[in-house]
């Protein structure tokens, strides 16, 4: 923790110079804390009663939308009746009050980090709270009810505009990501002066491939993770821990 604190402080003890910029980049596992599942945890992850490609694809919701629109609207409940933790709270103070730029990258697609007070967070891999026309890409605001308990089925919504179906403004696999996040998020990663990696196994690309361009620009790397990851390897400095228990001390 030593070294990672004589990181922070040579990024934010710039007195009189242009503040530094600290970009965070997250995973499941920055919610973890929060009660919702990660995605590969053996044991709790989502996909662990789910099977991935059945559930977060594009040719699964042209075979049969309705089991995935019912479980993208129970995610979403699930989200919603969780809590942002102490790592999302940390996060968001360090923004307020450190004399650097703190921003906030992340692969989830739960609004904890900006329920917490992050403001200018980046959702790479869209929303859980955010939906559109499957056809026309629309966007939808019309009211959805989020279900408490996992329903096998539901009937998406139709577009005002098309007729055709609503579908979560989520990423699924196979699909690009928005250019616009992405675009901001490469170059949040090449003018860091210091990453801060939180819970992403770095398994799933173009995203796990984003803290590659830092570590290629030399800037210095701190992992916060309970187990070692795909990234690891591209960290100056890995705390080994929560994202609950480590962010909290480390902005402290
Ligand atoms: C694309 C939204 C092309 C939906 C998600 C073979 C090799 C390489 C790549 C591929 C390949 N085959 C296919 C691909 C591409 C594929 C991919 O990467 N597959 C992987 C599985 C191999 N990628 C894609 O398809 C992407 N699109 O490539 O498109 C293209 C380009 C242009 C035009 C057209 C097409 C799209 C990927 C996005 C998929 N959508 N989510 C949904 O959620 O339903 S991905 C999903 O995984 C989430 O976003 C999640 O965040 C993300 C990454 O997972 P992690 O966040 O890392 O979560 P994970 O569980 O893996 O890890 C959690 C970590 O936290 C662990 O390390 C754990 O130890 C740690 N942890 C646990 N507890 C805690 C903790 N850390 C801190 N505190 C704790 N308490």
């Amino acid at each position: 923790m030593i070294q990672a604190r004589d990181l922070v402080s040579r990024v934010t003890s710039r007195a009189g110079e242009t503040p530094g910029k600290i970009e965070v980049f997250t995973g499941a596992g920055m919610s973890a804390d929060s009660g919702i599942a990660t995605y590969r945890d053996a044991h709790t992850g989502v996909w662990e009663n789910v099977d991935p490609q059945a559930m977060a694809s594009i040719d699964a919701w042209a075979r049969d939308p309705e089991p995935m629109w019912a479980w993208y609207l129970w995610r979403a409940g699930l989200a919603q009746r969780a809590l942002p933790n102490a790592g999302h709270l940390a996060l968001a103070e360090w923004a307020q009050h450190a004399d650097a730029q703190v921003t906030v990258t992340t692969q989830n697609i739960d609004n904890l980090h900006e329920r917490a007070g992050s403001t200018d967070v980046v959702h790479l891999h869209g929303s859980l709270f955010s939906f559109r026309c499957s056809i026309c890409s629309r966007p939808w605001k019309g009211e959805v009810e989020f279900p408490s308990e996992p329903v096998a089925r539901l009937t998406p919504p139709t577009c005002p505009l098309c007729k055709n179906l609503v579908r979560p403004g989520v990423v699924w696999f196979g699909e690009g990501l928005p250019a616009k996040e992405w675009d901001e998020a490469e170059s949040r990663m090449r003018e860091a002066d210091l990453v801060v990696i939180v819970g992403t196994s770095g398994v799933v690309y173009p995203a796990a491939g984003l803290p590659a361009l830092a570590h290629d620009a030399g800037t210095p790397i701190i992992e916060v993770t309970p187990k070692r990851t795909d990234l690891s390897a591209l960290a100056t400095v890995v705390l080994e821990g929560t994202a609950a228990e480590v962010l909290p001390a480390l902005v402290a």
